[in-house]
Formats: C-alpha cells, sequence, structure tokens
C-alpha cells in the first residue's frame, strides 16, 4: 500500500512538470574565429570548454534573452529542446531567435535532428532545413575552413581581443558546411538583406518569415524527408562575408521557442521599423525612432 501511494505522488509530480517551449540545453559551441569570440560568451582566463558552452546555456536556453554570437563562418551552436518538437505538416513548428531588423541580416543554416536512438543525446543523422536560398546557383554546398591560433593577427579597429576561441588547446580546428550568396550592398552605410525564409537571425523576430518548419528538412543527398519531429537542433553562421568597419558577417542567437506550446506570439508579417547600425565611441550601436541600444536590445546613452 505504502508503494501504491508513493507511486501516485510520483505521477503527479511529473504530470505537472511540462514541457518547457525553450531551449533546454546546450550540447556544444564553436565559434569561427571573429570580432565577437571571447565576447559573447565572454572569456575568463581558465575557462575549458563546458564553461563556455554552459555560458552559451545561461545565455540562450529558458527564455533568458541573452546573446551569443557564432562567430566567422561555420561557427555552431547545438541546443536541444526536453521534448520532441512536433512536425506539424504544413504548419510552422519553431522558431531560432536573433537579433536581425531590416537592414542588418546575418543568416545561420538551421539543421535539426531526430533522436532515433532514444538516448537523449544529439548523436543522430542531422538534417538541413532548405531554406530559401536552397537551390540558390551561388550557395555553395559542403566547404570546409580550417581556422588557426597564429593567423589571429587582422583586427577591427574596435575589437582588440583575440578572435581564436581562447578555450582550445588546438591550434587549429576545421568547420564544415555551405556558404549562402554574398547579402551585403554599400552606398553610404552597410546593408544586409534579408533572405526570403528559412534561416536564424535573417528575418526580425516577430516576422512570419523567421518560423520554421519541420517539413524543409532534406538530408545530406538533397531529398526530403519526412520526420515526426526533431530533439535537437544547430545553427552555423552561413556567412562567409566581410563589410569594412562593421566586420564580418555573423549570426547572433538569442533562443528558440517550440510554437506549438507558445501559439501565443506576436507576429507581424514584416517589420517597416528602419535602423540603422554602426560604431559610435567603439561600440556597434543600432540607432532606432531616434534611441540607441546594444547588440543586446538594451538602450545606451
Ligand atoms: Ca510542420
Ligand atoms: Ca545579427
Ligand atoms: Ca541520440
Amino acid at each position: 500500500m505504502k508503494y501504491f501511494v508513493t507511486s501516485c505522488i510520483l505521477f503527479v509530480a511529473i504530470a505537472v512538470n511540462a514541457a518547457s517551449p525553450y531551449i533546454h540545453k546546450v550540447y556544444d559551441f564553436l565559434p569561427g574565429m571573429g570580432q565577437f569570440v571571447n565576447v559573447y560568451p565572454k572569456y575568463e582566463t581558465g575557462n575549458a570548454k563546458a564553461d563556455m558552452i554552459q555560458k552559451v546555456e545561461d545565455a540562450i536556453a529558458n527564455n533568458n534573452k541573452g546573446l551569443i554570437s557564432l562567430g566567422g563562418w561555420g561557427g555552431y551552436v547545438v541546443f536541444g529542446f526536453d521534448h520532441m518538437v512536433e512536425n506539424v505538416p504544413g504548419e510552422y513548428d519553431f522558431i531560432v531567435l536573433g537579433n536581425a531588423f531590416d537592414g542588418s541580416a546575418e543568416p545561420g543554416i538551421v539543421m535539426v535532428s531526430y533522436d532515433k536512438n532514444a538516448n537523449g543525446e544529439p548523436d543522430d543523422e542531422w538534417f538541413e532545413l532548405a531554406g530559401s536560398e536552397y537551390g540558390n546557383k551561388s550557395t555553395w554546398f559542403n566547404v570546409d575552413t580550417t581556422y588557426r591560433r597564429d593567423a589571429d593577427t587582422i583586427k577591427n579597429p574596435f575589437h582588440n581581443q583575440p578572435y581564436y576561441p581562447q578555450w582550445l588547446e588546438e591550434d587549429e580546428y576545421t568547420l564544415s558546411g555551405n556558404i549562402l550568396p554574398k547579402n551585403a550592398t554599400y552606398t553610404n552605410m552597410w546593408v544586409l538583406n534579408a533572405f526570403a525564409f528559412g534561416y536564424a537571425d535573417n528575418q526580425p523576430n516577430d516576422s512570419e518569415n523567421a518560423k520554421l518548419k519541420i517539413d524543409w528538412a532534406v538530408n545530406s543527398k538533397g531529398q526530403s524527408v519526412k520526420l515526426p519531429g526533431i530533439h535537437f537542433v544547430k545553427v552555423y553562421n552561413a556567412m562567409d562575408q566581410m563589410c569594412g568597419d562593421i566586420g564580418e558577417t555573423s549570426t547572433e542567437i538569442t533562443g528558440a521557442t517550440d510554437l506549438h506550446l507558445r501559439t501565443d506570439l506576436e507576429v507581424t508579417s514584416s517589420s517597416s521599423i528602419k535602423q540603422n547600425k554602426y560604431y559610435r565611441n567603439g561600440q556597434l550601436v543600432i540607432e532606432r525612432n531616434g534611441c540607441m541600444y546594444n547588440l543586446l536590445g538594451q538602450e545606451v546613452q
């Protein structure tokens, strides 16, 4: 009888612990060399890879609304939900949040994985979500780039910290993936134009075109696959592009949401608010409606 009571209480406790719509855990993080590496998140002397992954998790999991930078091309983060994000055919299933705004699109390719071996680890096959540029003739596929510690010499005048991930023991590392077409134009300032759909940090978070469909998943041969849902997400910076003073184009991530568990998110069809992004007093700032914000969206004077 005592056992019966105990198991009833356990059942209630589990039932109350509902699935979270937000990122539950971060499994891996490795940025490409770049001007925000060792800054978002901040490297402190002695930090190991596990410490940096924990800082990334503290920033973007559980709707914490912090910000991480994936650095140069190929830099990535791997995270997971505490449940399977269901693939509802024809519907948007989840969103990866960034800090994109009109004129500042820094697209990251989104890969998804279903925990086929049911071990709770992202060690299963990955599938790319084929965004709007998947069929673009200017997209490069299956590229490898090796970053070397001894190449950490060219600095943006505003960022003098090391660009090589300081927590790595190795003196070089190789990143792999696809390179999306260049999206920048310059007249009197840099404008980074958004692709139509299917990426992270591309369309503004409140745009319908920032939302993602698991239906878009393709395997490494480019064949469409039908997944019941996904447990894990990998996002990597898919831009290999330098833009003068504002530096390399690098995807930022602030979170992710299961849209089937959060149906109340406000969405507009497009963002019409004009913003500018430039350096002021050595700090990258965003001007919007006469107010200045930092990369985290905090107002600065
Ligand atoms: Ca779907
Ligand atoms: Ca961005
Ligand atoms: Ca697994």
